[in-house]
This record gives C-alpha cells, sequence and structure tokens, in this order.
C-alpha cells in the first residue's frame, strides 16, 4: 500500500480584535475608526459601530497575532490622541 505523506503545517491562530463601547467616544469617530484601520466600507462601518453601542461590544475583523496587536495598538493610541476613552482589545478565536 501506498501511503502520501505530507509536510505537517500548523495553521496560525486567529485573534478577534474587539471594539468595546463607551457613553463619550463620538459615533463617527468610531465609524472613522473602522473605516481607516479596519477598511470597512462606510456602511459595514456604521452597521458594526451601531452594533457595539446596542450590545456593549464587536468585532472589528480577525487576524494573526502579529497584525491583531498591531491594530489594537493603533486604534488605542489614535483614540487616546483624541481624548476618547474608546477600548479596544483581542481575543483568541
Ligand atoms: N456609545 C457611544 C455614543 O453613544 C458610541 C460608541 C459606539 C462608542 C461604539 C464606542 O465602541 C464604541 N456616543
Amino acid at each position: 500500500m501506498v501511503t502520501k505523506t505530507r509536510p505537517k503545517t500548523k495553521k496560525p491562530s486567529l485573534y478577534k480584535v474587539l471594539l468595546l463601547n463607551d457613553d463619550y467616544t463620538p459615533m463617527e469617530f468610531v465609524v472613522y475608526i473602522l473605516e481607516r484601520f479596519f477598511n470597512k466600507l462606510p456602511e459595514d462601518a456604521m452597521r458594526i459601530m451601531l452594533h457595539v453601542h446596542q450590545k456593549g461590544v464587536g468585532v472589528c475583523g480577525v487576524f494573526t497575532f502579529e497584525v491583531a496587536e498591531t491594530k489594537v495598538t493603533q486604534v488605542m493610541n489614535f483614540a487616546k490622541q483624541h481624548d476618547h476613552p474608546l477600548q479596544c482589545t483581542l481575543e483568541k478565536e
């Protein structure tokens, strides 16, 4: 019997980048974040922002660890620069 073998490859773990709701960050600022850092179309950015606003948390995208970590840092820095308390975090899928 012929057994085919293939080199073992590991799929990278994926991480969700989450946005958390707060009472102070303007809605249009969150929409802008989703467009600028997550390449969302305006209507998708609006939908995700409203989901976070209503449910408390929402997924902006799913990435490998390094990319997810970079997105979180970029969002947190940008929010701080504009004095908004917006929180962004990552979670293993
Ligand atoms: N709740 C905010 C407001 O009413 C809007 C908001 C949405 C803030 C999503 C953060 O991740 C967020 N202005």
